[in-house]
């Protein structure tokens, strides 16, 4: 039983028409009788769950802010806690000063994710849907979004557990044996392990393989822009937009300070960089700005390389194309609306210089090939697998790690099993498979792991 009392605001640190005050624990309703004045005469204790207009007082006795409160008796609240919410005005001094106001009356400040934690801590969320959380929070795309609320709901930790439920079996196979700890694995056995562990590996690989999908919904994939200067690269940006986001001219050396932009591709939220120009150059202003690019291209998940097809390939050009030599990248040629005697570049020039990469011809101008270039961009961050919307999706890092080593350790007992290992040793290696993926749920997660977990949410979440 936690014994203290958590509150916080609840709502961004800003101005709207609403702000919200939250308090958890053993002494919100004590705290909220203390500073609610009712505008009938309501005791709000007998009206769980329900919004009561009134006013928030100091202690002199002085109005604060003309609220609606609610209080939500437990256990069926989110932290199965008594939860009191204030709906104050949405500003900040407003919010600050109610806030006070309960901090004063024997409430501590809560910490980032501290209510999602309580509600773990208490049964009524699991881990995996603790984190689900967060994710419906940051999400950015619709996708995006459906993926975080199926987790939510519980289907990744449904799976999980039918995981475990599997492991298990395996392991009271092995079990029913371990009264002979000197003997080898009884033959039949043996063979169950090595048959139906292959089944639950083959499971496991299939989530782990398609994780990697899960994680780009989940996270989007950083994408730069880059090229010569003048090429085109922010009217690029600007047409994957869609609207006029980045300065355009004709003048070489436009563009000097990055331009970040998230766009929305089937679902996949690209977070993409318009750059300065890469060219040789004495002016320091812009120098800075090519050393910028280059630290941008390193971090950079996915590189759009632009050429000019009017201008043709030239030694910069090619640098360029060296630079990206290990990145996953695709290659425009621009300007396709030109007449055609204008264009100086050979498509099979540049097909020599990227090898297998793809090479789309586009008009940032006008637009053309643009949806080619978006359908090429989704093919190559998800594998072009299409993943049906009820699919559980491993979208977080951590899970993929966690079932990575809980499929080594089952690699290990199968192994085990095909050399005729004594029992003890394969039991450990099933248990510890088993053990890992509570990790996930948080069945076996340690108190470090909740920490890591949820300093990383937002204040009064
Ligand atoms: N005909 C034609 N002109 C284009 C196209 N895309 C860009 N331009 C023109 O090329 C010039 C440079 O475009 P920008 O988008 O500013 O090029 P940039 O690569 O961002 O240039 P810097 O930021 O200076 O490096 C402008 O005059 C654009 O109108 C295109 O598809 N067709
Ligand atoms: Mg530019």
């Amino acid at each position: 039983m936690i014994e203290d009392t958590i509150a916080a605001i609840s709502t961004p640190l800003g101005e709207g028409g609403i702000g919200i005050v939250r308090v958890s624990g053993t002494g919100a309703a004590d705290i909220a009788g203390k500073i609610f004045r009712a505008g009938s005469k309501i005791n709000f204790l007998n009206e769980n769950r329900k919004l009561i207009y009134g006013h928030i007082v100091d202690e002199k006795g002085v109005d604060l802010d003309e609220v609606l409160l609610c209080y939500m008796k437990g256990p069926h609240t989110y932290t199965r806690e008594d939860i009191v919410e204030i709906h104050c005005h949405g500003g900040i001094v407003p919010m600050r000063r109610v806030l006070e106001q309960v901090l004063a009356r024997g409430a501590r400040l809560a910490q980032p994710g501290e209510f999602s934690k309580r509600a773990f801590l208490n049964g009524r969320l699991d881990l995996a849907q603790a984190e689900s959380v967060i994710d419906i929070i940051r999400s950015k795309t619709d996708r995006s979004l459906s993926l975080a609320v199926s987790q939510l709901k519980g289907n990744l930790s449904k799976k999980i557990t039918e995981l475990q439920n599997k492991i298990l079996g395996l392991l009271a196979r092995v079990e029913a044996n371990i009264d002979f700890p000197e003997e080898d694995l009884e033959e039949n056995a043996g063979e169950a392990i090595i048959r139906e562990g292959e089944k639950v590996l083959k499971e496991f690989e299939e989530m782990i393989s398609r994780a990697d999908t899960g994680r780009v919904y989940r996270e989007g994939i950083s994408t730069v822009i880059i090229g010569n200067t003048n090429v085109g690269k922010s009217s690029l940006l600007n047409a994957l937009l869609r609207e006029n986001r980045a300065i355009v001219t004709d003048i070489p050396g436009t563009t000097r300070d990055l331009i970040e932009e998230v766009i929305n591709i089937r679902g996949i939220p690209l977070r993409i960089i318009d750059t300065a120009g890469l060219r040789e150059t004495s002016d320091f202003v812009e120098k800075i700005g090519v050393e910028k690019t280059r630290e941008t291209i390193n971090r950079a998940d996915l590189v759009l390389v632009v050429l000019d097809a009017v201008r043709g390939l030239d030694d910069e050009d090619r640098a360029i194309l060296e630079l990206i030599k290990e990145k996953k990248a695709l290659i425009l040629i621009n300007k396709v609306d030109v007449d055609e005697a204008k264009i100086r570049i050979k498509e099979s020039d540049v097909r020599r210089l990227v090898r297998e990469r793809p090479v789309l011809w586009i008009s940032a101008l006008k637009g053309t090939g643009i949806d080619r270039l978006e359908k090429e961009i989704f093919e190559m961050v998800t594998g072009g697998r299409v993943t049906g919307s009820d699919t559980v999706l491993v979208a977080n890092i951590r899970h993929k790690e966690v079932l990575e080593r809980s499929a080594r350790h089952l690699q290990e007992a199968i192994t085990g099993a095909r050399q005729a290992l004594p029992v003890d040793i394969v039991a450990i290696d099933l248990r510890e498979a088993w053990e890992a993926l509570g990790e996930i749920t948080g069945s076996t997660a340690t108190e470090d792991l909740l920490d890591r977990i949820f300093e990383d949410f937002c204040i009064g979440k």
